[in-house]
């Protein structure tokens, strides 16, 4: 990233999150009960989530970066309190272990999941115990993302931008999605329990998790994101690290468990001719972030040469089953290379609804960049002067219809 950038610190049954977000301008109002703690509390939902949720109830404690209610320029920190930490301060202690301890109590894990990080992890990092690499590829990693992208949410949404999610497959169940998406596509969804569209392939997803779950199995599915209000003009072609269609790729790939990133039509496009896939151009004098141009259509997903072009945007993404199986697969036990079955511990059957809201944040990190750096800005005010001065300039440029 170019403008932001964001890192986080913790284990899934550590202390705590920690979470550092560095590039947000001066002067944003910004309330944590109104404008983060919201989004944590949608990432901790949907059906099929393990018991682990009704432990947590995820909060954004600020430490520095806002003031009186206002960003103030300098870096925003803020914590996420593990709750279940409690349940672990032997395992996950930073001093060394009791040598007269009971060694049960470090929760020591040797036989690694496939599909997980455990194998790659001790092999790269040169451990035996699982537990010092799953603790951090958890997905638990993902409250801290949400707090950050929450952030860049209310700046987007200062500027009319505005990003929802929904799930549109649980497994093999593919909910119906209509032509035009409601235009608070997360006030329809919030209350969903798998963010689905679709009330009757809801059930159906509902009943083939609650069949994993019997079968010691787990599901995995895909989510949109969908950006509304974004102006023509963020990202570039000009070189290949400031395609905006790449950074979104990387950025949503990067979530524990993604597989595939599709942007617009995606993979379907590839297999129709080009009069079918392309959106034609109109004038629309409606269409005021993109000098009254529109399209009919949307396939591009809201980008050509991987700049916005005033579309929505719609990324979409393929998330694997969770790799914690009660029905075990073959592994090896790390401690002699004898075969044994992979370990076993509390886990999510299906945490799609969950990833999608991740993903809601990691496009909003990634347009808050790209919006930051088109219109630049050390406080709220220089960008919007900037903001509004190139609206205004499209919009004399005079194509739409008046
Ligand atoms: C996860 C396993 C489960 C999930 C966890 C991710 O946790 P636990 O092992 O404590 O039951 O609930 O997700 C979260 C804690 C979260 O906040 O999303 C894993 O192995 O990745």
């Amino acid at each position: 990233m170019r403008r932001i950038s964001f890192s986080t610190a913790g284990e899934s049954h550590g202390r705590g999150l920690v979470a550092i977000l560095e590039g947000i301008p001066a002067g944003l109002t910004l309330e944590m009960v109104k404008h983060v703690d919201p989004d944590l509390v949608r990432r901790q939902g949907g059906y099929g989530r393990g018991r682990r949720m009704q432990i947590e109830s995820d909060q954004a404690e600020v430490i520095s970066g806002i003031r009186l209610g206002e960003t103030i320029g300098s870096p925003i920190s803020m914590l996420i309190w593990n709750k279940d930490w409690e349940n672990w301060t032997q395992a996950m202690s930073p001093e060394k272990p009791d040598p007269d301890g009971n060694p049960k109590a470090l929760r020591s894990l040797y036989l690694p999941r496939p599909g997980h990080a455990d194998l790659v992890g001790l092999l790269k990092y040169d451990r035996r115990d699982t537990r010092d690499i799953l603790e951090r590829a958890s997905a638990r990693e993902t409250a801290a993302r949400v707090a950050c992208g929450a952030v860049c949410r209310r700046l987007l949404e200062v500027f009319g931008i505005t990003i929802g999610s929904h799930v549109t497959s649980i497994g093999s169940i593919e909910a119906n999605v209509p032509d035009v998406l409601p235009t608070n596509l997360n006030e329809s969804v919030n209350a969903s329990a798998l963010r689905s569209l679709d009330p009757d392939a809801t059930t159906r997803m509902k009943k083939a998790i609650d069949d994993a779950k019997r079968n010691g199995d787990t599901l995995g599915g895909v989510f949109e994101v969908v950006a509304t209000g974004i102006p023509a003009g963020l990202g570039s072609y000009v070189t290949y690290d400031s395609k905006l269609d790449g950074r979104l790729a990387g950025a949503v790939m990067s979530i524990q468990a993604i597989k595939g990133v599709e942007i617009g039509a995606g993979f379907s496009g590839a297999f129709k001719p080009g009069s079918e896939v392309h959106d034609p151009i109109v004038t629309d004098k409606n269409a005021k972030k993109s000098g009254g141009i529109g399209r009919k259509s949307n396939r591009a997903g809201g980008l050509e040469g991987g700049v916005t072009t005033g579309s929505p945007l719609v990324v979409k993404a393929a998330m694997k089953p969770i790799s914690t199986l009660r029905k075990r697969l073959p592994s090896i036990d790390m401690r002699d290379g004898s075969v044994a079955d992979a370990a076993v511990e509390r886990s999510d059957i299906c945490a799609v609804p969950a990833a999608a809201v991740v993903g809601e944040a990691m496009v909003a990190l990634v347009l808050a960049d790209a919006f930051l750096e088109k219109f630049g800005g050390d406080s709220i005010n220089e960008i919007t002067r900037n903001f509004d001065s190139y609206v205004q300039h499209l919009d004399k440029r005079g194509y739409g219809e008046r």
